[in-house]
């Protein structure tokens, strides 16, 4: 069965993790493009059939909001849900600052504690998905509802389409992922009746009856497989804030693929600063491999958007939450979020700059580094930071100039980055300024994204081009590291399974008991353990006991280093 594009491995990357800083940057860039220009026979978010869905959506939507109880539902699971999340927040505070009212919604698997910690497991319960949207909607009389799902497999989503499927008279289910529907998973779900590739067929159904949408443009894989918060969450940003673009503003005076080539013109842009973007990964690099830590501060969207980069590292790279934290000025109080201020849950909830000037600053050391993005935030913290023992980086972006770039010397890294989309002058007044900061806040994740992604392919999480110490969090995670381990090794899905569970299990022999389990307890005992997909592929490709296997890892933890000495001592 062909493996889903979202999961396959990106030609492009294959030797991203021996790539020097600047190269990592030329190959993240590489991997992006085919956004815009496809991938194989796929035409990218290009594509006309796409454009022509995303014109006639943008018009639904339109005609639903304006209607007394009518709403857009905006939902998703990890990086999806929090896309989601920024989506509604960009797009009310708009409406708000026009006199207008808010109608976007925002759902998010695992509620608003999951917008800055990783609460996979939630993304695999299509019945609480249901009742989540069930509960958004119940004043509502008509709601246009987008399930975000980049792999066309979270059953949190599958729940929600299915439930629109079952009441047309009142939504218009609209699905955005990036595989073909045939290559949508097609695995049971645990107490459900459905495979995800069911209710996507159900939906393609719909479609054909004016009754659903379904925008999967094919861009090709992660360059790091399977990330989808690398460019599936951009081309995400960007399909969600072009439709809501076009549904709420009629008079833009551009066209869906004008402004889709705004897009691209800055991600050339920022890519253009490859070797200034290298050096970041150096300094990024550097920090998490002297055991310090990184730390995004920023204003607004920017803050925002760094901390979505900084709480995907856990489950990515099974990085732990210090690691690479973000921080937004005023913290709670800018995010309009569903669940209100969620501070005292614990220090992974305090989020405010506030918060990291009182509880992380005074005890700042030479191998952390901060990281202002934003003009904003410069002025306001860059005095305090000039004397303090941290590595210190600064980015921004200018529109008024065209060359970039200077390396300042007071204060580390400062990187001005200068966009230029051809058409943005020809924007209309009203929405201009909110077409540059979609930009700008796009442009931001392409920064810390590669800040992210370099810094931790420099710490050797990633073999080839794969995360290979991913936390078994969640059943298509499960699933994955099982094609991670066989990957590695030449043994068969089964085989490579059972490495995965010994590992799980901490165990040479499993019991009947452990295999026959159901996926969910082996993700719950998977939960608490460290290294558990490293130390399934050294079983499975050396045959060695577990004790042996950590024993490898706690004295090389880069796995491609480990296996190269073993072939060597063969
Ligand atoms: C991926 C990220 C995950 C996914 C989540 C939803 O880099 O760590 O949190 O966003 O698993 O995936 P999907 O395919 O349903 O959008």
């Amino acid at each position: 069965m062909e493996q889903p594009i979202t999961e396959q491995s990106n030609p492009l990357s294959s030797n991203i993790d021996v790539a020097s800083s600047e190269e990592i940057v030329q190959i993240l860039y590489a991997c992006d493009l085919e956004i815009f220009h496809g991938w194989k026979n796929s035409q990218g978010i290009k594509d006309k059939g796409l454009i022509d869905k995303i014109e006639n959506l943008a018009k639904k939507i339109s005609n639903v909001i304006e209607k007394p109880g009518g709403g857009i539902v905006i939902s998703g699971c990890g990086t999806s849900g929090r896309i989601a999340f920024l989506t509604a927040r960009t797009f009310n505070c708009y409406l708000k600052s026009k006199g207008k009212e808010e109608c976007f919604q925002y759902i998010i698997a695992g509620d608003d504690k999951a917008l800055f910690t990783s609460i996979e497991l939630a993304e695999d319960d299509p019945v609480v998905g249901a009742e989540k949207l069930n509960q958004v909607c119940k004043e509502k009389a008509s709601v246009v509802y987008i399930g975000v799902t980049c792999g066309l497999s979270a059953p949190f989503v599958a729940g929600q389409l299915d439930l629109c499927l079952s009441q047309p008279e009142k939504y218009t289910p609209v699905l955005i992922g990036f595989n073909p529907v045939e290559l949508a998973r097609n695995l049971d779900i645990e107490k459900w009746d459905k495979t995800f590739l069911q209710v996507a067929q159900n939906l393609e159904i719909a479609e054909k009856q004016q009754k659903a949408f379904i925008l999967n443009p094919v861009i090709g894989p992660e360059p790091i497989t399977g990330s989808s918060r690398m460019k599936s969450g951009t081309t995400t940003r960007i399909l969600l804030e072009v439709l809501s673009l076009f549904a709420i503003q009629k008079d833009i005076k551009l066209s869906i693929e004008e402004l889709m080539s705004m897009y691209e013109s800055v991600c050339n842009c920022v890519y253009k600063q490859s070797h200034h973007l290298g050096s970041l990964i150096d300094l990024a690099g550097a920090s998490l491999n002297s055991g310090g830590n990184i730390y995004y501060l920023g204003c607004e969207g920017f803050g925002l958007m760094a901390m979505i980069d900084a709480s995907e590292c856990p489950p990515t790279y099974g990085a732990s939450f210090h690691d690479i934290r973000g921080f937004v000025t005023g913290g709670f109080s800018a995010l309009n979020n569903n669940d209100g201020d969620l501070s005292n849950l614990g220090s992974q909830y305090q989020i405010s700059v506030e918060d990291f000037e009182r509880e992380i600053l005074p005890a700042i050391t030479s191998d952390d580094l901060v990281v202002l993005l934003g003009e904003d935030i410069f002025q306001r913290s860059s005095k305090s930071l000039l004397d303090l023992p941290c590595k210190k980086a600064y980015v921004t972006f200018q529109w008024d100039q065209t060359s970039t770039s200077s390396t300042c010397v007071e204060f580390g890294l400062a990187l001005s980055i200068a966009l230029n989309a051809p058409l943005v002058d020809r924007i209309s007044p009203d929405c201009k300024f909110l077409v540059m900061q979609l930009l700008e806040e796009v442009s931001l994740k392409w920064v810390v994204n590669s800040l992210s992604t370099g810094a931790h392919i420099l710490k050797g999480k990633v073999c080839q081009n794969m995360m290979i110490d991913v936390k078994v969090s969640n059943s298509k995670l499960f699933h994955r590291a099982v094609g991670i381990v066989q990957n590695y090794s030449s043994l068969s899905h089964e085989e490579s399974c059972h490495c995965l569970l010994k590992s799980i299990y901490d165990t040479d022999i499993l019991t009947e008991e452990q295999t026959s389990a159901p996926v969910v307890s082996h993700i719950n005992a998977a939960s608490q353990k460290l290294m558990v997909v490293p130390v399934a592929i050294l079983i499975a490709k050396l045959s060695c006991s577990i004790k042996s296997a950590k024993e490898m890892i706690s004295c090389q933890p880069v796995l491609r280093k480990v296996l190269i000495q073993k072939d060597c001592s063969a």
